[in-house]
């Protein structure tokens, strides 16, 4: 069916699926990425196509939720998940903001017993606005650091993350955490964002190019971050959307490849049934294209192509994953 929800199973039992995969458990929390919904996390970015409508972060525990200090919480046993939405002026310095939403995130996680990051999603208006080192995604980066570092997290506790641009004035920022880290796993064809040179900004971006937990049973899951045309640390392919898109099918690849590895799981070299695809694309015209190719590669494979700026101005398309195996 084509907009059926997908599932995601968190460990202690945590799926992640469409949404109404037909599996009991309870809902950690909901990615809305078709329409928005309340109470679900969304991304506010234009859906342009796929067969991922809804993910659904399931576990097999109770939940319980609240909020406070500007933070909406959701909790599952050891898994915590956190909301953080505030208008966002697209003509202002992010920076600041951006602090002041992970000190608040992250003193949330610590009181909770939870501040180990396992994923962090981040969207925010005009990403590529402003020129050089004022450019707001290099001020979200630098707020982002700033906040961790005062947090006290260090280098390995980081996890996968994205970071995008969206056309409606508002951050958003979720974060998954734990009492216990995940395993991150880097990319031997890319250098470690958080050790990317100064050409790049400031501070470089705070985050692991996957992270991968335990999932039902003997499960894992393992998730990928946004994954863009970047070898070493350079973009490639700039202006030629394809030959991007073969560029991330060899970094998702590689990545994967390591991920089996270092996990000792062969199933994680591909994406299969289960596999979750987000796809941002910044020019919509791209996405038939880039459908029609992923497709061909993973077949099976759900896919949701979505609307959105990635974060060098130079980058056409970025694909973050969810696997298990
Ligand atoms: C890259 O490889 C592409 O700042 O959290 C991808 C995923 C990217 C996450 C982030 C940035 C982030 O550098 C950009």
């Amino acid at each position: 069916m084509l907009h059926e929800p997908a599932r995601v199973n968190l460990p202690g039992g945590v799926r992640v699926e469409p949404v109404g995969g037909g599996r009991a458990g309870s809902t950690l929390f909901e990615f809305a990425l078709a329409e928005p919904r309340s109470h679900a996390a969304g991304c506010g970015l234009a859906w342009l196509g796929g067969d991922l409508a809804d993910e659904c972060w399931g576990v097999d525990a109770p939940v319980s939720a609240g909020r406070e200090d500007g933070v909406t919480w959701r909790r599952a046993g050891d898994l915590l998940f956190l909301a953080f939405e505030q208008p966002d002026d697209p003509a202002d310095d992010p920076a600041a903001a951006v602090e002041a939403a992970y000190d608040r995130l992250l003193a949330t996680a610590a009181a909770a017993g939870c501040r180990q990051l396992l994923r962090a999603w981040n969207y925010l208006p005009a990403i590529n606005a402003g020129a050089g080192d004022a450019e707001r995604y290099r001020r979200f980066c630098l707020g982002r650091a700033a906040a961790l570092e005062k947090a006290g997290y260090g280098e390995g506790e980081l996890c996968a993350g994205t970071a995008i641009g969206g056309d409606e004035p508002l951050l958003r920022v979720y974060l998954l955490c734990a009492p216990e880290p995940g395993i991150n796993i880097e990319n031997p064809r890319q250098v470690s964002a958080y050790r990317y040179p100064r050409q790049y900004g400031p501070r470089s971006p705070s985050f692991a190019r996957a992270t991968a937990i335990t999932g039902p049973g003997d499960a894992m899951l393992l998730m990928i971050s946004g994954t863009a045309s970047v070898v070493g640390h350079r973009t490639l392919h700039e202006d030629d959307v394809a030959a991007q898109l073969e560029e991330i099918i060899r970094n998702l690849e590689s990545l994967m490849a390591q991920s089996a590895r270092d996990l000792g799981r062969p199933g994680l070299a591909e994406f299969g049934e289960g596999s979750l695809l987000r796809v941002y694309v910044r020019n919509a015209d791209d996405w038939p294209l880039i459908e029609a190719r992923l497709r061909r590669r993973w077949p099976a494979a759900r896919l949701a192509g979505l609307r959105g700026d990635v974060c060098r101005s130079d980058l056409l398309v970025e694909i973050e994953a969810v696997s298990r195996s």
